[in-house]
């Protein structure tokens, strides 16, 4: 039985993944940042996980873990994950986000074990000034967060090359799903029509409204990071749809299910405009299609519905 090592496990793309390994027939272990409050709720339902307490940011931790573990998989989820907050904590982002992969290559080199692993990457290391971005599209980072994560590949790059670890990244366009944060634009959309309609609220409050996203489903997405570990030499691969779309965009298709116009409830904040922005994303997968047989399932207008639909239920 192959064992997998998740960090970031209790994340919207870490309790997916989980799923996906268990029925592949993996032993799957997790690693979770000890918190005050319950944050297990991505992935109570799944009883056969190994949960270990551990953190990026605390080289000893991960150690510990992954001489207890010795994972065949190690799939690096974690991370100071959301970018208008990033401007709010950069330190502390480039240390989670940024330095904890470097702490994670230096443990396994460190220990001499020879796991697979996968980095977590991003479409936030382009600008988005181009109308498309592929493999070859020149990185440009427009936020700390992003700062932080094109350190991160390119520290996992040059240990892939320097001593010869098997190490893939995958850089991923925006995914959603009904388990996406809350704070996120797609699910604060989403979770904000519920609660208009339930009369909790009045208004949805939001930034940017003009900026486009590459928006595919969550499980689809974390299919792709298998698949990346299970080639024969590892690689970088953009996974995206290929579709973009505004922000007003998803506020039109996520009204109109409930028939209602969004412009009665939109109201624009300064606090959710960030200093700078990635204007318009849209990858181009075509290497991931042609090497890993992967293509996104879920359209745009099948994700939107399925996120109302799921929020409106709940
Ligand atoms: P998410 O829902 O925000 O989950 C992030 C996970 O990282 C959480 O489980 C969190 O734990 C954990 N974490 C945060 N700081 C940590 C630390 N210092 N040490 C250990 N774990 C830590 O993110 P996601 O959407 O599943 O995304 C998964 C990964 O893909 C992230 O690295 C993200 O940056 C990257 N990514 C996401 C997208 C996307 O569109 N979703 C696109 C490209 C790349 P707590 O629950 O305890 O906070
Ligand atoms: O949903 P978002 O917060 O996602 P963002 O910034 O694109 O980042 C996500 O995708 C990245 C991949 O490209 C991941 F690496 C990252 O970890 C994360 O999962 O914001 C999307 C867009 C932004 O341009 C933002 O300015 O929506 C705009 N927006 C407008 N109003 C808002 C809001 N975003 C948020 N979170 N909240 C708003 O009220």
């Amino acid at each position: 039985m192959s064992k997998a090592l998740i960090t970031g496990i209790n994340g919207q793309d870490g309790s997916y993944l989980s799923e996906q390994l268990i029925e592949k027939g993996y032993e799957v272990h997790g690693l979770v940042r000890r918190s005050a409050t319950f944050n297990r709720q991505n992935i109570d339902h799944i009883g056969e996980l190994m949960l270990h307490y551990g953190d990026l940011t605390d080289f000893s931790s991960l150690v510990r873990v992954l001489r207890k573990v010795k994972p065949d998989e190690i799939y690096n989820l974690g991370a100071m994950s959301h970018v208008g907050i990033s401007w709010e904590i950069p330190v502390y982002t480039a240390q989670a986000t940024g330095v904890g992969v470097l702490n994670l290559l230096e443990a396994i080199r460190i220990l001499e074990i020879k796991p697979k692993i996968y980095q977590a990457s991003t479409s936030e290391m382009f600008s988005g000034k181009q109308t498309s971005q592929n493999e070859d599209t020149p990185f440009e980072p427009q936020s700390p967060y992003a700062v932080a994560k094109l350190y991160a590949h390119q520290m996992c790059q040059i240990y892939r090359e320097a001593y010869n670890m098997f190490i893939c990244c995958g850089i991923l366009f925006n995914h959603e799903s009904e388990r996406r944060g809350k704070n996120f634009v797609t699910r604060k959309i989403t979770t904000g029509i519920a609660d208009i309609l339930k009369g909790k609220e009045v208004k949805l409050q939001l930034g940017n409204l003009e900026v486009k996203r590459d928006w595919g489903y969550a499980p689809d997405y974390t299919e792709s990071m298998w698949l990346m570990l299970q080639q024969d030499k590892p690689d970088d691969y953009i996974i995206a749809t290929g579709e973009t779309h505004t922000i007003k965009d998803f506020l039109e298709e996520a009204f109109k299910i409930v028939e209602l116009n969004w412009k009665d409830y939109v109201e624009i904040k300064d606090q959710y405009i960030r200093p700078l922005d990635t204007n318009c994303l849209c990858g181009d997968a075509s290497k991931a299609k042609r090497i890993l047989g992967w293509e996104p399932k879920v359209g745009f207008k099948e994700l939107v519905k399925k996120m109302v639909e799921f929020d409106l239920k709940t």
